[in-house]
């Protein structure tokens, strides 16, 4: 039997994992058709559509981070083909090597949709929001079309998940101060690239990142899958964003435990 797209391997060169472990991000060519993505595009903008809180909300009212996208989590959940997408063992394998794990679990979904005219996304990490035990976290960035720069693609500060800079900083104002002031103290590397039809990124949970602003005509599209290692253990709060997280990502784990809710599947395992 043929598998289908997304369940299919992925070959990933040593090198390009080693490239990942210093670099703490990767974009990687080819990892699904445009036959692929337009299976799925059209039912990820229906759900994006129906489920966007601010569509009635005009840009120039809204906050900082509601300015840099709509943000509509877990759509796994509400449709069987966007979970075909979700669960994709392709991405899941590549996740699990590169973080050198044996397996990985859904923390969540999201889309992310910035609009044209759509803000800044301010430097940030991801794990600042997540009670995570260990550093075995990271993102599949996969945008649904082409983003040329002038749309947003991702800016990573490279080798900056061994920095520890920003790590107790929400996503605004103050963290873009902040980190922007760092990372040009320190020297870091800021890599951004346009990414082409079919290319996916990923990058880890503590490696700062930033997207300018979407100068094009059209909306930057972009569906993300958050994995966790498959051992990953439940830590004590840090943060109220971690709290909240708990609540909404793992509700029924306890503290110190594998985070094994419904919400969290394994998505491969060796
Ligand atoms: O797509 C964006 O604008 C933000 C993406 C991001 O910060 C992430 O996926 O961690």
């Amino acid at each position: 039997m043929t598998l289908p797209e997304p369940d299919k391997l992925y070959l990933l060169d040593e090198a390009v994992v080693a490239r990942f472990r210093a670099d703490g991000f990767a974009r990687l060519p080819d990892v699904f058709s445009a036959g692929t993505l337009a299976e799925f595009s059209p039912e990820i903008d229906r759900l994006v559509q129906q489920r966007n809180k601010l569509a009635d909300v005009p840009l120039e009212e809204r906050s900082l981070y509601d300015q840099a996208f709509v943000q509509v989590f877990n759509l796994w959940r509400d449709s069987d083909r966007v979970r075909k997408l979700a669960f994709s063992r392709r991405l899941a394998r590549i996740a699990a090597e590169l973080m050198g794990v044996r397996g990985v679990r859904m923390w969540h979904d999201q889309a992310l949709y910035k609009e044209p005219s759509g803000g800044v996304t301010p430097w940030h990490v991801d794990q600042q929001y997540w009670p995570m035990a260990s550093s075995r976290s990271i993102t599949a960035w996969i945008p649904l079309q082409a983003v040329p720069i002038e749309m947003g693609p991702l800016l990573f500060g490279r080798g900056s998940h061994r920095k520890r800079i920003g790590r107790d900083l929400e996503i605004g104002a103050e963290s873009e101060l902040q980190i922007s002031a760092a990372v040009e103290r320190q020297g870091i590397d800021e890599v951004q690239e346009p990414y082409a039809l079919g290319d996916v990124s990923f990058h880890l949970g503590w490696t700062l990142h930033r997207i300018g602003p979407n100068v094009s005509t059209a909306c930057r599209r972009v569906f993300t899958i958050i994995y966790m290692d498959v051992d990953m253990r439940l830590a004590r709060p840090k943060n109220q964003n971690q709290r909240r997280d708990w609540e909404t990502w793992t509700l029924s784990t306890k503290l110190g435990e594998v985070m094994d809710d419904p919400l969290n599947p394994v998505l491969y395992c060796a």
